[in-house]
């Protein structure tokens, strides 16, 4: 059975995600998804629309997520690739290199982003939409 695992905050779930996760799954058979904990974007500087359970439940209702565990802070993958006994870990190309190190632990790829879509955009977009709605009243 090939292990994979991501890792990523996810808020505001969007298809770049969806993209992400499904070529990532079909890399192997079982995805294992990192997802950062409420605290831990605190750290990343994150502020999050849905809290971690609520992006869990989402996470956990995708087809191609198998198992959803906490990422609590960046050291964790090396012990997470040997706990799970991953055998490759997926990042999206905005990482490009970053988790390099981790290629003595396991295989690691990066697949290329969904440009267009972000979780920032989707919030940029919608206060521009909130103002122009509210400019006509
Ligand atoms: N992603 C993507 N296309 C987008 C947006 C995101 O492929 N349009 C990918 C990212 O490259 C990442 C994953 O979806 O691999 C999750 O994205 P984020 O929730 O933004 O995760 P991030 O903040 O990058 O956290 O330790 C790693 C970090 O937890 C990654």
């Amino acid at each position: 059975m090939k292990k994979i695992i991501t890792y990523g905050t996810f808020d505001l779930l969007h298809y770049g995600h969806i993209n992400l996760l499904k070529r990532a799954k079909g890399l192997g058979d079982y995805l294992i998804v990192g997802l950062s904990t409420d605290n831990f974007n605190l750290q990343k500087g994150k502020e999050c629309y849905f809290n971690y359970e609520e992006r869990k439940q989402l996470l956990e209702s995708i087809r191609y997520v198998d198992y959803v565990i906490p990422e609590e802070f960046w050291e964790q993958k090396k012990q997470d690739i040997e706990k799970f006994k991953i055998d490759i870990l997926v990042m999206g190309d905005d990482w490009e290199g970053k988790f390099d190190y981790l290629s003595k632990y396991c295989q690691v790829k990066y697949l290329s982003r969904t440009p267009e879509i972000s979780t920032s955009k989707i919030k940029s977009d919608l206060k521009k939409f909130h103002y122009n709605v509210s400019s006509f009243k």
